[in-house]
């Protein structure tokens, strides 16, 4: 039988097969990504065979080749990664101003992130009912700044509703993860888009102005209209891509366009001289926050214990 993972406990995995059935499932056999140790072998989003055995039990023989897929690393000492999600059309980097804060440090990793694994991003800036002015200020700075580096924005209230039509039309037909903080309001979105769905969802901790890890495995849910969209746990971090120095600017598309004009072909744009990156940084042209960014994901690589925290 041939089916879809549409949700993954950790031991187990919910596969809904081609004729409407959900079956828990087990794995079998070695699914190990070359290269990757993953703490999850088969993702959410997946396509797989199961076979049920004499007594009945269902186990996963073989996944098909994935179109892409999205991995955070536990953290940057191990080779230790988690699949969050496979064969994906986007990804709804769901990030809140405040309530929690999100920082442009966390935006830009999870955006290079993607970047590398060639899923398209769209941001979602939920609770906008929440915000003072001077936080609707700092939005609206973010928004032009994402917009302009290639990245659709779309202001929600995911409480009210407000702005969930503009969200909802990007979603028909296609597979849509829903990723960010704990506590900036994914399975609230999801609840909003699909009412029957009663994902749980959880206040932020007061005190320390943070989500409390409310959902805790991923979740594919089917979109009335069509499309299915993933929820998963809340992300505290992103450990760094696995790439070099100088393949870094690949995934910030504004520096990579920028890096045309670099005097030499390998330059890091740190500190080479005759940097066409950073002259557009001096102008104006590339944002500090983005250009930090790049430089903090290049400093952790190399083992800076100076880097700043977000
Ligand atoms: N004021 C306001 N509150 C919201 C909005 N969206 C979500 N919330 C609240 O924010 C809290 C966290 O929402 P969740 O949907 O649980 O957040 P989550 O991103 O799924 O969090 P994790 O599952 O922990 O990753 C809940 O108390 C929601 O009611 C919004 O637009 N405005
Ligand atoms: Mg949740
Ligand atoms: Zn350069």
């Amino acid at each position: 039988m041939h089916g879809l993972v549409i949700k993954n406990t950790g031991s187990w995995y919910t596969v809904r097969t081609d004729d409407g059935q959900e079956i828990e499932s087990k794995i079998k056999g070695n699914f190990r990504l070359k290269e990757i140790r993953s703490t999850n072998p088969v993702a959410v989003g997946d396509r797989v065979t199961i076979a049920v055995n004499a007594e009945g039990r269902a186990f996963i023989t073989d996944i098909e080749a994935r179109t892409n897929y999205i991995i955070r690393r536990a953290s940057n000492l191990s080779k230790q990664c988690h699949i969050i999600a496979a064969n994906l059309d986007q990804a709804m980097l769901v990030a809140t101003i405040n309530y929690p804060v999100t920082t442009t440090i966390f935006m830009d990793r999870f955006l290079a992130t993607a970047e590398a694994y060639r899923v398209p991003v769209k941001i979602i800036f939920n609770k906008t009912d929440r915000y003072k002015e001077e936080e609707t200020r700092r939005l609206e700075e973010l928004r032009v700044l994402y917009t302009a580096v290639g990245y659709p924005c779309f202001n929600l209230c995911a409480k009210t509703g407000e702005g969930l039509e503009d969200v909802r039309a990007e979603l028909k037909d296609r597979v849509t993860l829903l990723s960010g903080h704990s506590g900036t309001g994914k399975s609230t979105i999801i609840n909003q888009l699909v009412p029957r769905t009663g994902l749980r969802t959880g206040d932020l901790s007061e005190y320390h102005n943070k989500g409390m890890h409310t959902t805790t495995f991923s979740e594919m849910i089917e979109l009335p209209e069509g499309g299915f969209l993933i929820d998963t746990p809340g992300i505290k971090g992103f450990g760094i891509i696995e790439v070099e120095d100088t393949e870094l600017s690949h995934y910030f598309p504004e520096l990579f366009a920028a890096a045309d004009g670099c005097r030499f072909g390998n330059c890091t744009h740190r500190q080479e001289p005759d940097c066409a990156v950073l002259q557009a940084v001096e102008k104006g042209r590339i944002s500090t926050s983005r250009y930090k960014s790049y430089l903090n994901i290049l400093a952790e690589k190399n083992g800076s214990k100076y880097r700043e925290e977000y």
